[in-house]
């Protein structure tokens, strides 16, 4: 089937053949999607999750369909580019990091293997914010992706959705899904067509006590005041009672009588946030007709769970009474849900309610019938320690499934001159099994593969200098190091050791110890909005940022980039062009990391602490060609539990870390920056520090040092990243998929 443009292609605006393109690959993707449900297979997973962090959509739509090339040739020879045309698509938003990263990741890697499986989501109008920096601080603004044309298809599925004191009309908005070379699947994101976008004042601050004009409207309201966290039980409870809506009226379709709902169905719950539909579907059987035993006994053979994070703080725990406010008729089937473990289970931790509040994890593993953490050392920390009451009363429960990424966008799509270059050398049997890139190895000690690998990433480095002076007016040096972190905000992320890293090196540089090469050290990353360390850190980086800029005797050594508004598309570029890629979390605290897989498949050498997804690398790429620094899990987790770890003593007995702490609250920063912000930061740091940033600091420094000296021997550094890439294949999530299935899903 031919794309049908308005009219010869080389007189087409971007825009025209944009729209041309997008109608193409709706139409030939609901042909695969109707050929496939044809089939009717029985049983069908529904991957809920507040996040489906997806890109942009065209690329990967025509990769998958498989008519990438010659789309892009047709286009080439009509003079157009495919890549000035997508960046007319607007990115949207849904998502906040790797929680929704890996959701998208995993759709794909659903329909690429040919299993049934859709997402269920909310269709968030304004997506999480749009970040834009304002004297050098970070401000938040609404991230609009809907327009009158776009991946969204209207249904008729519309369902009343009850809270308390009112009723709304939901409706289904379906993006198509397709899978690389096999059939197409569906994400369902969940809307209500009272949203009102005008509603929206001053940033991102609206009422937010109106749920029938805002229920839709963000991703992760500010939930600083009690408004903002009652709004995302609504949402929670909007998400969940749509799903399971959807999920019974499916089963019923394709045969099920009710009581045989687990042959016909399984749930993941990715994260806490769509709990509910627990105790939804229980209520939702019992207005079939279903005793309460009998539905509990259905829902627990339906739901699995997905943890993500041990940081206690992120493991949601709801007040009755914002539950009794929103969802009233679903504290009735919680308290016996938790009345049935009272009886059951002597260990009063684990218990659904305490304190008055209901805690959603707890629900969760009393109510699945799995648990799984997302690497292979957090699914130890989970049965060690975090969730160990749990692991003790249900071991059959608890599974590792090491997260994956999808490689159609990180390496096919995002960096195709690499993939080229991998495909001439063994072929293109790793496009559709990734293992295949250990094929790889034999070349790692061949000088001139080598050579082309060095070549392959100077060529990402410049296209990422054209890209962000093209759409940030930012310099880049492509003759520097490209030193990058890209990821959430967040203290346990630690960005802010490195920001101490780059005033070390200022003051080294300030002293004549020149480096051999210039750095560019690159952030990308948003901090939650009422996070207000998160966003002192980041007003840091913005300040470095600037007085490195505009110190002659620095700027030609080092420069700090901090992107503005961090999201996938910029990911997709930012990653082919790393040479060293940071994943410094404090050991125990980052679950998995997906950005760690992304940047070893491109060819990046990474410096990370034995933490999350980190530990799995180190051991398939071997000691030399990954740079591990810092304390282990097993002695932050000690720190923490004797509450020894002290940040003062550090920043006293170390003269290089005091001068560089220091230097946040010197008159150079204040001169730029905010005193106040600033001020906080420093005495966060001396007084606090919870995520033990001066614990690791020079051992981060002195490795990094010793990566930036081996970073001059070019072929040998060549191949550690031929090495990297070679045994990224394991990181596919194609792998991580068939996992989920063989051991939980069972299509
Ligand atoms: O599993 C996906 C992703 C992991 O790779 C990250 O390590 C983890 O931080 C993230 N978890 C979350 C949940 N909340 N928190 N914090 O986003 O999940």
């Amino acid at each position: 089937m031919a794309v049908s443009y308005p009219k010869e292609l080389s007189k087409c605006s971007n825009e025209e053949i944009y729209l041309a393109l997008l109608e193409h690959v709706k139409k030939l993707a609901a042909q695969k999607a109707g050929k496939d449900t044809a089939e009717k297979e029985k049983k069908k997973l529904y991957y809920i999750s507040a996040e489906f962090l997806i890109g942009k959509l065209l690329s990967n739509n025509l990769i998958n369909l498989g008519i990438y090339e010659e789309v892009r040739k047709e286009l080439e020879d009509a003079g157009k580019s495919l890549s000035e045309i997508e960046e007319l698509e607007p990115e949207p938003s849904l998502g906040n990091g790797g929680l929704g990263r890996l959701a998208a990741c995993f759709l794909d890697s659903i329909a690429t293997l040919g299993l049934n499986g859709d997402g269920v989501g909310l269709n968030y109008h304004y997506g999480l914010f749009r970040q834009v920096f304002e004297n050098n601080a970070q401000k938040e603004l609404p991230n609009p992706w809907i327009e009158k044309e776009s991946w969204l298809t209207k249904t008729d599925k519309t369902y009343t959705i009850p809270f308390g004191g009112f009723s709304v009309q939901s409706r289904m908005y379906d993006i198509d899904v397709t899978g690389y070379e096999n059939r197409t699947n569906k994400l369902h994101l969940f809307d209500i067509e009272s949203v009102d976008e005008d509603i929206v004042k001053e940033g991102i601050s609206f009422d937010k006590t109106d749920i029938k004009k805002n229920l839709t409207l963000f991703l992760y309201p500010d939930d600083s005041d009690d408004d903002g966290r009652i709004l995302r039980v609504y949402q929670q409870y909007f998400m969940v009672s749509n799903a399971a809506r959807l999920i019974l009226d499916e089963a019923k379709e394709r045969g099920s009588d009710i009581y045989d709902l687990a042959d016909y169905a399984v749930i993941q719950i990715n994260d806490t946030h769509p709990t509910m539909v627990i105790p939804e579907l229980v209520r939702l059987l019992m207005e079939e007709g279903l005793l309460i035993d009998e539905a509990i006994d259905i829902v627990r053979k339906t739901c699995a769970y997905t943890n993500h994070t041990i940081l206690a703080e992120a493991l949601e725990k709801w007040p009755i009474g914002y539950l009794e406010r929103a969802v009233p008729q679903l504290m009735p089937i919680i308290r016996q849900l938790d009345n049935r473990i009272r009886k059951e289970v002597r260990d009063e931790s684990t218990y659904i309610i305490q304190d008055g509040l209901v805690h959603m994890a707890n629900l969760d593993i009393h109510y699945g019938f799995s648990v799984n953490g997302v690497a292979y050392l957090h699914t130890e920390i989970l049965k060690n320690s975090e969730l160990k009451n749990f692991y003790q009363l249900y071991p059959e429960k608890f599974n590792n499934k090491t997260n994956g990424i999808t490689f159609r966008r990180w390496l096919l799509h995002a960096n195709p001159k690499l993939t080229e270059l991998i495909t001439e050398l063994i072929g293109d049997g790793f496009k559709k099994d990734a293992t295949e890139l250990e094929k790889l190895a034999q070349f790692a000690e061949d000088e001139a593969v080598q050579t082309r690998l060095l070549e392959v990433k100077q060529s990402a480095k410049c296209e990422l200098k054209d890209y962000l002076k093209r759409t940030q007016n930012i310099e880049l040096d492509e003759h520097s190091v490209f030193d990058i972190q890209i990821k959430r905000l967040h203290e346990y992320k630690r960005q802010q050791m490195n920001a101490l890293y780059v005033i070390h090196k200022y003051f080294d540089i300030k002293a004549g110890n020149l480096p051999k090469r210039p750095i560019t050290v690159i952030f990308g990353a948003k901090a939650a909005p009422a996070y207000i360390i998160a966003k002192d850190i980041i007003h840091l980086i913005l300040c470095l940022q600037e007085l490195i800029a505009n110190d002659p005797q620095v700027s030609p050594y080092l420069k700090v980039v901090m992107v503005e508004n961090y999201n996938v598309t910029a990911a997709e570029k930012l990653i082919p062009a790393c040479d060293i890629d940071e994943q410094i979390s404090l050991a125990s605290k980052e679950a998995s990391g997906t950005g760690n897989m992304k940047f070893m498949l491109n060819g990046a050498v990474t410096i990370g602490t034995m933490d999350g997804a980190n530990v799995e690398i180190a051991q398939l790429v071997g000691e030399d060609n990954i740079y591990i620094f810092g304390e282990s899990s097993e002695t932050v987790m000690e720190h923490y539990a004797k509450a020894d770890y002290v940040s003062k003593d550090y920043y006293e007995k170390d003269e290089d870390i005091r001068r560089a702490v220091d230097f946040i609250v010197s008159d150079e920063l204040k001169r730029i920056g905010n005193e106040e912000y600033l001020e906080r930061l420093h005495h966060e740091l001396i007084s606090k520090d919870w995520f033990m940033t001066l614990l690791d600091w020079r051992d981060y420094m002195e490795t990094k040092e010793r990566m930036f000296a081996d970073y001059e021997e070019r072929l040998k550094w060549a191949k550690k990243m031929l090495i990297n890439i070679s045994q990224a294949g394991f990181f596919s999530s194609d792998r991580t998929i068939a996992q989920y299935n063989e051991d939980i899903w069972k299509l």
